[in-house]
């Protein structure tokens, strides 16, 4: 019966049917059996990379028949379905994952175990999926974790990148970037669709044709060359239930049945160069985070993607659905950022050109089922794609866009008569040197929703870059959803001890608060527990003794586990601020290097004046972003002078970590004593590792800015260190810098002073880094927030004490790490997703 749907069958009975993950026996005999017939191997020579694929496969094959039968009931019980399309997916690793979400990783570990093999170890040789920047293709690859886990029927689609976001490489200080291939060994999550096979058209002409039928003229879009897009299926399970939900990443393939002779003359040589270039259509992830760089093939990318999803969405419906007007009752399409946005104008020219609706009604549907997210308020961010491009590409949608547009400022000069000031500022189109499509209006205009990613960040889009939509469309068009992170892979899995410690402490051996995240304020009541709060900081020295092999292993510098962890790793922007942060420690170092000079011993200082401590680097800059580049080469430079100082003992260590990413991240952030989330107030829209660092008991210094405002109101502002002028005073500080001049604070010039005298190497190295704040208006406010955030670290590094075990360290810093996991419920990405799934979807789960 229909009302019978996925979840209603006792969970636990389910998951012994699906034994081989639960049944050590079965889980050694199905590994064996994977080794023979799959990798043609025996378990004499198996490796551990063989085992790694092996036990994927094991594991999969559950998997696989919880998917097949989500997938099944989702279809039987036929009711509206979340399509979340974002052109990154920034996964990591999936095998941990899925044995913590299949609640099978003790068993797994003991059979691999008793293979003569180490489940770490297994688990270590498989290559992170990072087909993603940073936040936002992260957010995405959580989004997918919380919606199997809260039961929703949804599917992600993006695109199966052969090279993810590359790998960093420092060699002489300086960011080298290298090809991540990571398809090298076959891919065990991956499941090849390879009997769907969705024809996608680019470039060619449109011609109007008259229809016999409707007696009305109908536009024909010929397009001048064919791309094949082949699925690539990746299932997502969910904790504590088998709800398995699919993310869908295309391929571009070559057509078979092309006619080169119509275009290339019946050159062989020229007809194969058409087949590679299909190919390189989906091979690469562009590394640009917060920066738009209008290439063609990107946009090229994103038709591609668009159409084959849309195709693929549509083609579902139709299978059971006739009504188009019943479209938005079974389809909620998510757009995550404007990458996605040309899908607005794919559904309008599916269903007027190829459906026959009449326009109007065809654009209602639209707007019902599109949802946007927008992810920052920076114009260099915000996509614009020149019309002549678009044109050429897309000829067809393109008409469709000035189509919309005519309708859309029709409707405003309705409302607002004789407004053309605000006409030229709403418009699709911008009129400018390149006229060009500015697709955030376009996903606007397109959406019943428009969401910002934290309380701050949506009330600033109203006031600045959309506050002529707001007027326009009310501000019911607009609202907001604060971030999330999973918590089955940013505690259960990056912090198994302390999971464990908590499970224990809420009589939770299930471990349920992991989807239930509001129960962690239980640990409250044990913020007096001695036992307890030594318990806490034990694990924490355990992270950072891990950490610490991290950095030895990938730096070659050794950093003593008692001092302080200060991080800061994120992708490297200057709006992000890695500047303040390497200036700040130069200032350290000086003054230290002065206290030393003035006969103070090591100890001396580390008591009276500056607690020792390692500050920890790690992000990828984009390889165009020249300043970024700088950033990180001062940071290495940095290190380098003050590593090899024989004076300086473990008062100071700088290290930047290569090839930050999320199997990296995994070790990083539970490793943390303090964490670093400085941006510019008004510019870091949300923020996500600032959550994952608190949701580790890590605390925070941050500035007043995205999700540090919401988490400094959860977990109390006594339990969190904020510094730094607010976003209302961005705008005159700039207007000051600009007009008056920058003042710099005398600490920032003697650190300037340093540089510039080569202490770090050659200064012009880092001239123009300097230069972007004393000459160029320092436009990222780092001197107005300098000496406030020296005045932050002062304050903070009292209440650290002297590290784990020391009685100021277990009073005052504990406690307040503590309070801050117990009060980061929120936080859960879960909590996230049920929001978009009632403001903004309409969706329930299926049946929990
Ligand atoms: C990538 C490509 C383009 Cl063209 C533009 C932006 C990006 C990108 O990576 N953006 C990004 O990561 N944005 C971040 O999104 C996070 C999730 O919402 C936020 O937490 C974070 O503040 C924001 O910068």
């Amino acid at each position: 019966p229909l009302n019978h749907s996925v979840n209603s069958t006792n969970y636990e009975e389910k998951k012994m049917e699906n034994s081989a993950v639960y049944n050590k026996d079965k889980f050694e005999e199905s590994f064996v059996r994977h080794v023979e017939s799959d990798l043609a191997r025996n378990m004499f020579n198996c490796d551990d990379l063989g085992a790694y694929q092996a036990a994927s496969n094991a594991i999969r094959d559950s998997v696989l028949v919880d998917w097949a039968n989500t997938q099944q009931q989702q279809t039987i019980h036929d009711g509206k379905r979340v399509y979340y399309l974002s052109l990154e997916f920034l996964m990591g690793r999936a095998m941990d994952n899925a044995l913590i979400n299949l609640d099978a990783r003790d068993q797994v570990a003991e059979a691999i175990g008793n293979l003569g093999f180490n489940l770490e170890d297994v688990l270590e040789q498989e290559p992170d999926a990072a087909l993603g920047n940073g936040g936002l293709g992260r957010l995405a690859a959580c989004f997918v974790d919380s919606m199997s886990s809260r039961n929703y029927s949804a599917w992600g689609y993006g695109l199966n990148y052969q090279y993810g976001i590359f790998k960093q490489e420092i060699i002489d200080g300086y960011q080298v970037e290298t090809p991540d291939y990571w398809l090298k060994y076959s891919n065990p999550w991956e499941v090849m669709r390879s009997e769907i096979q969705i024809p996608v058209d680019f470039y060619g002409y449109v011609y109007e044709h008259y229809d016999t039928n409707t007696g009305k003229p109908k536009k024909i879009w010929q397009g001048g060359e064919r791309v094949i897009a082949v699925p690539a299926d990746f299932p997502i399970p969910g904790f504590n239930t088998t709800n398995t939900n699919n993310l869908r990443l295309w391929n571009a393939k070559p057509t078979m049945e092309f006619d080169f002779s119509k275009f290339n003359n019946g050159d062989y040589q020229q007809s194969v160069a058409a087949q590679q270039r299909a190919e390189a259509l989906t091979s690469v992830l562009y590394p640009n985070d917060n920066f738009e760089k209008g290439k063609e093939l990107r946009l090229r990318q994103q038709y591609f993607w668009v159409a084959a999803s849309l195709h693929d969405i549509i083609r579902r419906y139709k299978k059971n659905h006739k009504d188009w007007d019943n479209l938005s009752n079974q389809v909620a399409i998510q757009l995550n950022d404007t990458h996605p946005t040309l899908a607005i104008v794919e559904l309008q020219r599916i269903l007027v050109d190829l459906e026959g609706l009449e326009w109007n009604a065809a654009w209602k549907i639209v707007q019902r089922v599109f949802a946007y997210t927008n992810h920052t308020v920076m114009t260099e961010a915000l996509e614009k794609w020149p019309v002549d491009l678009v044109g050429r590409l897309i000829p067809r949608h393109l008409e469709i866009i000035y189509e919309i547009n005519y309708f859309f400022l029709k409707d405003v000069e309705a409302k607002f008569p004789g407004d053309r000031d605000l006409l030229s500022r709403v418009s699709i189109i911008e009129e400018g040197q390149v006229k060009s499509v500015r697709m955030a209006y376009l996903a606007i205009v397109g959406s019943h929703k428009v969401n910002g990613v934290a309380e701050l960040h949506s009330e600033l889009i109203k006031t600045t870059i959309f506050k002529d939509f707001v007027k326009i469309f009310g501000p019911e068009r607009f609202t907001n959803v604060t971030n999330g992170i999973t918590p089955r892979r940013w505690l259960r899995q990056a912090n198994p001890k302390l999971a464990k410690l908590i499970s224990e402490k809420l009589n939770d051996p299930k471990y349920e608060y992991l989807t239930h995240l509001g129960n962690l304020k239980k640990l409250e009541n044990f913020v007096n527990d001695e036992a307890f709060l030594k318990e806490w900081d034990d694990i924490k020295f355990d992270n950072k003794r891990k950490l610490a092999a991290l950095i030895k292993e990938t730096t070659g510098v050794e950093v003593d586990p008692n001092v302080l962890f200060d991080i800061q790793v994120k992708r490297i922007h200057e709006y992000k601020r890695q500047q303040l942060n390497i200036f700040a420690v130069i200032y350290r170092y000086l003054h230290i290097k002065k206290l030393l000079a003035e006969g103070l011993s090591v100890q001396e200082i580390a008591e009276k004046h500056y607690i020792p401590k390692a500050s920890i680097f790690g992000g990828k800059a984009a390889p165009g972003y020249y300043m970024a580049k700088i950033i990180i080469h001062l940071i290495n430079t940095v290190g380098e002078v003050v590593n090899n100082d024989p004076e300086i003992g473990n008062l100071l260590k700088v290290v930047f970590i290569p090839d930050y990413n999320v199997s990296k991240a995994e070790i990083i952030i539970p490793g943390s004593d303090l964490s670093n989330h400085i941006s510019t107030a008004g510019t870091e829209a949300s923020g996500t590792s600032n959550m994952k660092f608190a949701l580790n008991g890590g605390l925070i210094i941050g500035t007043v800015d995205g999700a540090n405002v919401e988490i400094t109101r959860e977990i109390g502002e006594e339990n969190i260190f904020l510094f730094g002028n607010l976003a209302e005073s961005v705008d005159e500080l700039r207007h000051k810098h600009y007009y008056e001049g920058v003042k710099i604070p005398e600490s920032m010039q003697e650190v300037f002073n340093a540089i510039d005298t080569g202490m770090f190497g050659l200064p012009e190295e880092f001239k123009s880094l300097l230069d972007s704040i004393r000459y160029h208006s320092d436009y990222y406010l780092a001197t107005d927030d300098f000496d406030l955030f020296l005045d932050a670290h002062k304050k903070l590094e009292k209440m650290f004490g002297l590290g784990s075990g020391d009685p100021t360290h277990l009073r005052e810093w504990v406690p307040k790490s503590v309070l801050s996991v117990a009060n980061m419920g929120f936080f859960s990405s879960d909590r996230c997703i049920d929001e978009y799934a009632e403001n903004i979807w309409d969706v329930e789960p299926l049946n929990v």
